[in-house]
């Protein structure tokens, strides 16, 4: 079997089975940020393939060599609904829902780690370099080590990293840490989390921690160097430039405004129907301001995209259920025949159409009570193209510290936000331009394939 000089390890392969058994590349952003990279080199990548059960061989697709990881209907209940997804998710999110701790969850998550580092070790040739994905696969750094000690092994993690107190909670905290101290270099999105890292790794084993990296020491007495940095992930931003840019994506902004009824402003909020986005926060304000007279449905309707997202895990299905009233009541108290406070979707849709709601949008509202870094908000900056608009950007996402000119909110502080809103309702067009194009300047300077280019250098500079 042909083995690759650079693998990545997520926890999904980069493509999605169409009805008729084909493959098609996936949408998501790590996808376009890797594909650069994966084309160069001819690389592997190790994921499941997303549907239980799937048993399939190894397969080329577009260049890149695809390893498919099996995964059974217990598996993904246990190790990705359960372990990933309601133990890590939670906990590391600042336990906005409550984490649920199970030692049959958690068993089949050293299971499954160790299944994709078996594969990884299988797939990677004598001394590649191999890039592990995210809060899934948090043991697979230190087992493939172990496996294959000639790699040089990174790890990026998507979410935040929480201050110890949080941390602390999780009956395997010294597995997770041992896990991940297998890479040479663990990147994260903000300076902080790293910082959380790295007192975690000093509170549990005394190892000392400095800017140029984790000293680990080894059984046979010599140590071994773990770079723990900031790596904020970015977007391909000139792939917004061009489609805000479409003429027929204009236009379809001009429609969605007039379908709107044409308010004065419109206000935007995409995400993934999550607890930590802070949507019922947001409608909170936003209904606040309808029932104080601040705003009327007349001058402003809210959009609010939740995409569907691990519907059979319990807390999703609940979140669903209250937003879902909150939307209902807020529309029944104040939607005229002509007029709706707010047009909820629960639905994906095409980029396409999603940069036309960036075009239709005045304003963009990301709330989020913990986000890793919030890729929305920096999508809809790189697609204002007429340097209009306004961001209102959560302190507690990750952009908000590369994003200092958007608005920023506490979405905790109810008054604070629904004063925010009206900051940004009534902002004059040229502080909108002013701050809109700091805000643009930055993010197409900091571009994804910065992001994925400054990872593997200090990748490669860890290379013996
Ligand atoms: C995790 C971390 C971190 C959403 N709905 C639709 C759609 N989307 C796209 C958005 C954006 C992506 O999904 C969501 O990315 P975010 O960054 O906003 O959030 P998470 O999904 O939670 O991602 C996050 C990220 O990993 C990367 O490291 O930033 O903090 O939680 O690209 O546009 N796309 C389409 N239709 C939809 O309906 N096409």
């Amino acid at each position: 079997m042909s083995q690759a000089d650079f693998v990545v390890v997520a926890n999904r392969l980069p493509v999605d089975r169409d009805d008729d058994g084909g493959w098609r590349r996936s949408p998501g952003g790590l996808v376009t940020a890797l594909e650069p990279v994966m084309r160069k080199t001819e690389g592997a990548w190790v994921g499941w393939a997303g549907k239980p059960g799937l048993e399939l061989e190894p397969f080329d697709f577009e260049g890149t060599h695809l390893v498919p990881i099996t995964l059974s209907a217990d598996e993904v209940q246990n190790y990705y609904e359960g372990f990933s997804n309601d133990t890590i998710w939670p906990l590391y999110h600042d336990v906005i829902a409550a984490p649920r701790y199970r030692r049959v969850w958690w068993d089949a998550y050293v299971d499954v780690n160790r299944r994709f580092a078996e594969a990884s070790a299988t797939a990677a040739a004598e001394g590649a370099t191999v890039w592990v994905q995210d809060y899934q696969l948090q043991l697979v750094p230190a087992m493939l080590r172990r496996m294959r000690p000639d790699l040089t092994i990174g790890y990026f993690h998507h979410i935040p990293f929480p201050a110890y107190g949080l941390f602390s909670q999780l009956p395997w905290r010294r597995q997770v840490i041992e896990g991940l101290l297998g890479a040479d270099v663990v990147g994260f999105q903000r300076v902080a989390d790293a910082g959380n890292f790295a007192r975690a790794v000093r509170r549990q084993f005394h190892y000392t921690t400095k800017a140029s990296g984790i000293t680990v020491p080894l059984e046979d007495g010599s140590t071994r160097n773990v770079l723990a940095k900031a790596y904020p992930i970015s977007i391909d931003a000139e792939s917004y430039i061009e489609l805000a840019q479409r003429p027929d994506i204009q236009a379809r902004a001009k429609e969605i405004r007039e379908s709107l009824g044409n308010p004065k402003t419109v206000m935007l909020g995409v995400d993934r129907l999550d607890y930590t986005k802070g949507i019922r926060h947001r409608l909170k304000a936003f209904g606040e301001l309808l029932e104080d007279g601040r705003l009327s449905v007349e001058d402003a309707t809210l959009v609010q995209v939740a995409s569907p997202s691990r519907e059979r895990v319990e807390a999703y299905i609940q979140l669903r259920d209250e937003i879902e009233l909150t939307v209902g009541r807020i529309n029944g108290d104040f939607d005229t025949m002509d007029h709706t406070a707010i047009r909820y979707l629960h639905q994906a849709f095409p980029r396409e159409e999603m940069v036309a709601l960036y075009l239709a949008a005045d304003v963009m509202l990301v709330t989020a009570l913990r986000d890793g870094m919030n890729l929305v908000a920096k999508e809809y900056v790189a697609s204002r193209i007429d340097n209009r608009g306004v961001l209102l950007l959560s302190e507690f996402a990750g952009a908000a510290d590369e994003l200092g000119s958007a608005i920023r909110i506490n979405p905790h502080d109810i008054d604070g936000m629904k004063d925010a809103i009206m900051r940004a309702v009534e902002m004059p067009g040229t502080e909108q331009g002013r701050r809109m194009r700091t805000l643009r300047r930055r993010v197409l300077d900091h571009d994804v394939s910065d992001w994925s280019k400054s990872f593997l250098e200090a990748l490669a500079a860890a290379k013996r």
